[in-house]
This record gives C-alpha cells, structure tokens and sequence, in this order.
C-alpha cells in the first residue's frame, strides 16, 4: 500500500536486466506467522546491458542478511527502499546470498506466500515473487531452481515445488522437508509452492514419445469425488497438444492443486499449476455443464502455457498477449476439437463471440481501452483483460484465418524453434508467422498497436447485366484514450452470398472458387467484385466472425429472416436472429421510455417458432438462436443508457416469447430430457441448455404450468444443471415457492462452498433482489469478503449481473459500489481493482445517474491510503 503518486511504466523504456541469474537455491522455513527465505543466487553481468548496478525487487518483506560472494554487505554497501534492493559496484561474477522474513498468515492479498484455510500457496504472477525474496522480477531474467521446503509435518503432510521431487524425509524435530529441482530455466513469475493438509488423485500416463508421467490432482480431504473431470481434462489437454502443435509434456510430473481462496481462475506455474477450486472440482451433484466446460477450458489452458508462456516467455509485461492470446487461442480450439462436430464447434464460436461483445468491445469503448499490447501501465495487474486475452486470441485467430491452418502451423514450429527458452515479443510471433508463410504482415502489426473495435461497413451491388456483384468495404476506427486517429488494419472478412433458395452460390472472386470468401480489407475502403452472380444475392458477411470488428450494413427484415433461415455458416445464422432480436429490444426500450404500449411482431416470433422446432439443428445452437442479447449489450447500442427501460423491454419480450411459443417450448422440453446418468458432454448439455432456457421461457410468463413445471425439475432434478435452472426459474419468475426452494438449497449444499457461491450468485443477480437484501445476504454467516469467489458472487455480481437494481435512480448502488471497493482495497486489490471496472462507462448514463456515479467515484478516488490499482481505474474513469 502506497501514498505516493503512482508511477506510469512505459514500453518505450524497456532496457535489458544488468545482471543475468543462472541459479537459484530457495530455502523455505515456513511458518504462518514467520517465515524465513533463505536465497542463493549465481548472478553474472549481462553484456547486452549498460545497467551496472544489480538491481532486486523486493516488497513488504524484511531484509535479515545479504552476502555477496561470501562477505557481509554493510549498509554502506547497497541502498534499500520499500520496493527495491540495489548494490552500485559488483564484479561480472556473483553469488548473492540473501535471508527474508515474511508473515504469510497476515497476507490477505492472496499475492506472494499466503495462507487458505491453513494450508501455504504462492501466486507470483505478474510480481508477486518480490513479495518472497529479493530478486530482479522481471520475466525477461530466466534461471534454474532449486527449492527446499521445511515444515511441520503433521499441519503440511504435503510439499509441492516446481520440477521434479529430488528428495525428502524427516528433520526428527516433528518437521519434514522435501527438496525439488526444475530442469527448465524460468521467469521468478512461475515459481510456486505448496504446503498443505491435502489428497490427490494421480495417474501415470504415457505419453507420444513412449515416457511416462505422473500426473496428480490435490485437492483437500472430502474433495476426492470431485477430481476425475480436471484429471480426464489434463489428460485429454496432453494429447491435443501433441497432436495438434506436435508439443510434448517436458516433465516427469504434472501436477493440479486446487485452493479455495484465489483471485483468478488458475496459474501455470511450472510443472505445479495452482486453480481455484471452481475450475477443478466437479460432479453432477454440484456442478453445472458450464462448471464442467470452464475446467475443460481452464485446465487445457494453463496446460498448454507449458510452451506458450513457459518454454517461450515474454520480454516484458507489455508483451503479455504473446502467451494470454496465444493460450486462449488454444484453449478454445482444443475446446472446439473435444466436441468434434462441426456445429459443435460453431456453437463455441458463438460463445466466444458473446463474450467479446459483452465484455471486450465495452472495454475498447471505455475510459480503460489499451491495445492488445499496451504502451503503459501503472500496475499491470491491471491489464489482465479481455483484450489481452479474448481479442489477443482474435488477433491469434486471425494469423490462422489468413494463413490458413497449416502456414500457420508451420509459423507455431519456426516460433518454437527460435525461441524456445527465450523471452521474447509479440513482433517476434509476427515475424515467424510471416517468415513462415512468406506473407507481409507489415501492417498487421496495428492490431496490436492501435485500440478500439474497428467498424467495418458493406455495402452490397447486384447488376443484373454483367451478374456481378460487388461488395464495398469501409473500415474506420473510434478514438480511445491517447489514441485521436487510426490507421487502417488488415481485416479478413470472410462472405458467402445466399441465393435465393437459401443456398450458397459459388464464388468467383480472385480467381477463387468457393463457397466463403477470405476478402482481406487492408485500405480505408474497397470494392470487391464477383462475377458470375446469377441472382441477386444476399451477402453473409464476417462468418465465422472472421475478425473482432463491429460490421455494419443496412440488412432488411427480410434479408435477416432470409439468413436466419438458411445460412450454411452457423455463427452468422445466430448473428441474423442476434440482428433481428436487438432492433426490436432498441425500438421496445424507447417505447418502454415513452410509456408507449409495447408489442413484439408475429413474424419474428415465427422465426423463432421455427428454429426452436428444427430437429436437423443442434440442441446447443437452437439455445444459443433464441437467447436474447443481455441487458448490457442492448445498453452498449444506446446513446444514453435507461437500464430499468432495457430491463422492462426485455422482460417483455421474454414473457412474449413465452406465451406465444408456450406448446412448442413444452414440447422442446419433454423432447430434450436427458435421462439415465449425467455425462457433461456437448450432445447432452446442449439438450439441457435447450431444456433449460425452454423453462425459463415458459417460467418467465408466471403461468401456473410454468412454475409447476419448475418446482417439479427442482424437487427431482438429478443433477446440479437441472437443480439450479429449476431455482433459478423460480425466482426470476418470482414465484411463491421460490424462498421455499432457496432455503432447502441451502441446506442441501451447505458444505459445498461453490454450490454457496451459487446461493448468493443467484439471488444477487435476480431482478427483485434489491439493495436492502444484498445487505441482508451479507450478513448470512456463510458471507466472508476476504475469499474471492464469495465476494463475486454477491457483491459483483449485483454491481455487473443486476443492472436494473444496481442503477437504482436514487444512487444507492453506486455508493454501495463505492463502499465495497473501498473495504476490498483494504484487503486485497486486485480484486478491489477489479470491481472498481465496473463503473467504467459512467459517461453512457442519463445525466442523473452520472452524477450519482461521479460522486461514487470521487469518493474512492479521494481514499488517501489507495492501492496503485485501484487509483489507476478510477483515476483513468474520472479522466476526460
Ligand atoms: N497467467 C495467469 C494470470 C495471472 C494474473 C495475475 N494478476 C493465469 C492465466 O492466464 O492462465
Ligand atoms: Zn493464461
């Protein structure tokens, strides 16, 4: 915690480290109150550098001894202050030695060496290690390490490290040690440590070179029933990337560790991966097919890091989307290959493009906007973002989409093969993507350099003359902080044209003859021409969303119905029913404003009528069609945002749907039920997904049929899906019963801490539940705001998951926002930080609101004693 003005850290000023470290010999005593950091380090003077002073980082953590080269340094020696530990004269050779003292138990950030229920963890990215010892923490420094952890043995029966277990036994006094080395050298960012009362479940398993390795997942005692999914995932993570990339697990042993009190989703240290126990543990009685999909896509990316992130790192901060992008990248294609149909894989596109919308494209809109690979940060803690990490892996996307799979494939080997066990920058993926393919990405490099969502607009001509048909696209870019004017980008806009049958017409463009076409927009504006159209088409632009751009163009009804019907690209046939759904919740919340009567037309209902009925569709894509646009993202499209207004139209049409389509919805759901035991798989969650949002239409109406059919579902549902959509009807539908149900939830999960996480979440997000009752909730003794995932699920959830209350006109919201963020920030802020986000985009809100936020704002930026984190988002937000 500071008081000073924050320091703003700058690309540009990047120089490299003044001294290399080759060896680190970690000795931990660890202790909950004291612990001592015993560190040796062989250090030698970096030729590429003029630094000549050794630098270490180092924070809230107590200097014992410091030997250089086996001599004590007196004070005179080195210059010490609250962040950094400097030594002016050394000769090119060093051994440093070095003794900290930290107290772990006191350490509620959950950042560096803390504890969770009892037990020891570490978190080191992005600079926690200097929160351990002494050290230049900076990702570029990679060394060796050794790690020696001592004990007592009967509180940490189990001591994890980085590497391979080389040794362990008894110290005789009631303590124990256990001494592991890694083979591979790294940044201090991957470092970890475990400490713990803890169980596993292990396997070996052989891997494509014909080793073997041993793979465990920890997880506490009483969690064992929940381990085989994260095991069967990590499994599953090993082969992909050994088939699809040709990259191999470089270890002997791969190890899981699950813990309750974390701020993230999971952390890739080497060989020794630390998660939140939302992303390991699972089984049908608690969790959901969307619990079982996060632990597929989280354990797949933290394993794929092991190359890109580990083996190959990055320079520096800066340069964080080269391993976040590229890793979401592959999360979400090992997601999609695990479904392995084609539509399966569509509906994971579709998944990842709500997410972009909903949360990436409000971002680039923001005061908070940044590049995918920043130019500067006051705590970069901060740019964990959805743009370095979901529009870094459109950027990935896109390589692939231009290239083609195997170019860009031929670019993943090259990038390997120059860099492995280097820290390097995103310029340096683009050259081997570039090398690779002999393709000029010159110009590419500005999706990397410029912020904002980019507009591309079409504009369509048929002449029937000539059958030609030409398509203009016009690409511009809206100014975001520090950034008035842009240069154009190099967009792959892949379009098929519908004839009027519904099918595709071959295309002739480029001498190409296919059914999609990759256009590749590089000017501000340009025409592409198609010959030998012979009919007037309609164009289906960005399939596939081919890249994270907003396209504009002046589609009819009657076009969209036309696509919504028949598009043979799945992404932009839901984008057709996204299309058709938004304009009329746009027209529905003026008229909501205006008190002007609200009606929803016949021929959209129909539309959906008939996609709800289409049994040649996927479960999976017949819930993604007819689930509307989320209240923030029909805010994003408004001028000046009204979210009761929004709330109101939606609502409406909701309950509109759900009467009208009342039989074809029953009859979706008798048709879909997933009898016998659960499996998570993506035929059968499909079905469940479809099942479930058929109740929460048929729910939405209040009608008595609805809400018996969801008590039912409640009372025997078989599974956690099931249970928690039937509650979640009940009470968005406010039902009688729905406290009744609430009450018999909780006692029926009172010991499983996600399920609780659940309880609040639920609550929190429904429409009804007012300020007065978030209070209330967090006085329940289940309540705790110092774990991560409790905080979420109540308190953030209600400030980003309830936007009709949350904007309560009299402010209360916004200064119970103010409130939280200020308690949080005491404890730990980065998840205060993250909070703090969430007003953002203040300046969108009719001015009576702003003024409400203003003042919430101004109160948490007038805290004297306020993390960097937190100071930079309000301070960025209150910024014009
Ligand atoms: N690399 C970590 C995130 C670390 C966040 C530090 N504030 C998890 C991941 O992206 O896999
Ligand atoms: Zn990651």
């Amino acid at each position: 915690m500071r008081t000073d003005t924050p320091q703003t850290i700058y690309r540009k000023d990047y120089t490299p480290p003044g001294f290399l470290v080759e060896t680190v010999e970690l000795g931990f005593d660890l202790d909950p109150q004291r612990t001592i950091v015993a560190s040796r380090l062989t250090m030698s003077r970096n030729p590429d550098s003029k630094v000549r002073a050794i630098e270490l980082h180092g924070e809230n953590i107590v200097l014992v001894a410091l030997r250089m080269n086996g001599k004590t340094l007196s004070k005179r020696d080195y210059r010490l202050d609250d962040k950094m530990l400097v030594i002016p004269e050394a000769p090119d050779e060093v051994t440093l030695e070095i003794e900290t003292l930290t107290a772990p138990a006191k350490n509620t950030t959950l950042n560096g060496l803390y504890v969770s229920n009892g037990n020891f963890f570490t978190q080191c990215e992005a600079e926690g290690f200097r929160n351990i010892t002494y050290f230049p923490d900076r990702p570029d420094v990679m060394a060796k390490y050794t790690v020696m952890l001592r004990a007592d043995k009967a509180a940490y029966p189990v001591l994890l490290s980085n590497g391979n277990l080389i040794e362990e036994g008894d110290l005789g006094d009631g303590r124990h040690y256990a001494k592991w080395e890694d083979p591979f050298k790294k940044p201090s960012y991957l470092f970890a440590l475990v400490a713990a009362r803890l169980v596993c479940q292990e396997e070996t398993f052989k891997l494509a070179d014909g080793r073997s390795a041993l793979l465990q997942v920890w997880v506490e005692e009483g969690n064992l029933d929940k381990t085989d999914y994260a095991m069967q995932s990590l499994k599953n993570s090993i082969r992909w990337d050994e088939e699809r990339f040709g990259l191999e697990l470089d270890l002997d042993r791969f190890m899981i560790v699950a813990v309750g009190d974390f701020n993230m989703g999971a952390m890739e240290n080497k060989g020794l991966n630390i998660f939140n126990t939302k992303f390991v543990l699972a089984n049908p009685r608690v969790a959901t097919d969307i619990d079982y999909a996060g632990i597929e896509a989280v354990v797949g990316h933290e394993y794929f890091h092991n190359w890109t992130g580990n083996r190959v790192t990055c320079r520096d901060w800066f340069q964080l989307s080269l391993k976040e992008g590229l890793t979401v990248f592959r999360d979400q294609e090992f997601s999609a290959d695990m479904i392995g149909t084609d539509s399966g894989r569509a509906v994971t596109r579709i998944d990842q493009v709500r997410t972009l919308r909903q949360a990436q494209f409000p971002e680039d809109a923001g005061p908070m906007a940044h590049p995918v690979r920043p130019d500067s940060f006051v705590e970069i803690n901060n740019f964990y973002t959805v743009t370095v990490y979901e529009k870094g892996a459109e950027v990935v996307r896109m390589y692939q989409t231009l290239l083609g799979r195997e170019l860009f494939r031929k670019g993943m080997d090259l990038y390997f093969e120059r860099h492995d066990g280097q820290a390097v920058t995103c310029d340096d993926f683009r050259a081997a993507m570039a090398d690779a393919s002999g393709r000029d990405l010159t110009q590419f490099e500005r999706w990397y350099s410029q912020a904002g969502t980019p507009v591309v607009r079409a504009e369509g001509r048929y002449d029937a003359d000539s059958l030609t048909y030409e398509l203009t696209l016009t690409q511009r870019c809206p100014a975001t902080p520090g950034q008035e004017n842009k240069l154009p980008f190099h967009i792959p806009v892949a379009v098929g044209l519908l004839g009027a049958d519904g099918s595709d017409l071959h295309l002739n463009v480029d001498g190409l003859d296919a059914v999609t076409a990759v256009l590749e927009l590089t000017e501000a504006t340009r025409t592409f021409r198609f010959s030998g159209v012979k009919e007037a088409p309609t164009p289906s632009i960005l399939r596939d969303f081919s890249a994270p751009v907003v396209l504009e163009y002046d589609y009819t009804d009657t076009e969209l119905l036309h696509l919504f019907s028949h598009d043979s690209d799945p992404v932009n046939r839901w984008e057709a029913g996204q299309r058709l759904a938004m304009a009329r919740l746009l027209k529905l919340t003026a008229a909501v404003a205006k008190g002007d009567t609200l009606e929803l037309d016949t021929t959209f209902i129909e539309a959906l009528r008939k996609i709800l009925a289409d049994e040649s569709l996927d479960a999976a894509f017949r819930e993604q069609a007819l689930l509307l646009p989320s209240e923030s993202m029909i805010a994003d499209q408004m001028d000046v945002v009204n979210p009761q207004a929004i709330h109101q139209a939606r609502q409406f049409v909701r309950r509109t749907i759900g009467e009208a389509l009342q039989v074809d919805l029953r009859a979706q759901y008798d048709a879909n039920q997933t009898p016998g035991a659960y499996s998570p798989d993506a035929l059968s969650a499909g079905r469940r997904g479809l099942k479930n949002l058929a109740l929460a239409y048929l729910a939405s109406t209040s009608s008595e049929e609805g809400i018996a059919l969801a008590q039912a579902q409640f009372d025997s549902a078989g599974n956690m899906t099931d249970r928690v959509a039937a509650l979640g009807a009940l009470i968005h539908a406010g039902a009688a019963s729905a406290q009744a149900a609430l009450q018999a939830f909780y006692a029926d999960f009172d010991n499983e801490a996600l399920v609780i996480d659940k309880w609040f979440a639920m609550q929190a997000s429904a429409p009804a539940t007012g300020l007065a009752a978030v209070r209330a909730l967090m006085r329940h003794a289940a309540f705790n705001i110092k774990n991560p995932n409790r905080a979420r699920s109540l308190v953030f959830t209600f400030c980003v998951g309830n936007p009709s209350q949350f904007h309560a006109p009299d402010g209360s919201g916004y200064a119970f926002w103010a409130e939280q963020v200020i308690a949080l920030d005491a404890l730990n802020p980065q998840v205060a930080s993250r909070l703090a986000r969430s007003m953002d985009r203040w300046r969108r809100y009719a001015p009576a609101l702003q003024a409400h936020m203003k003042k919430a704002l101004q109160k948490v930026a007038g805290v004297k004693k306020l993390s960097n984190d937190v100071r930079e988002v309000v301070s960025k937000s209150l910024a014009n």
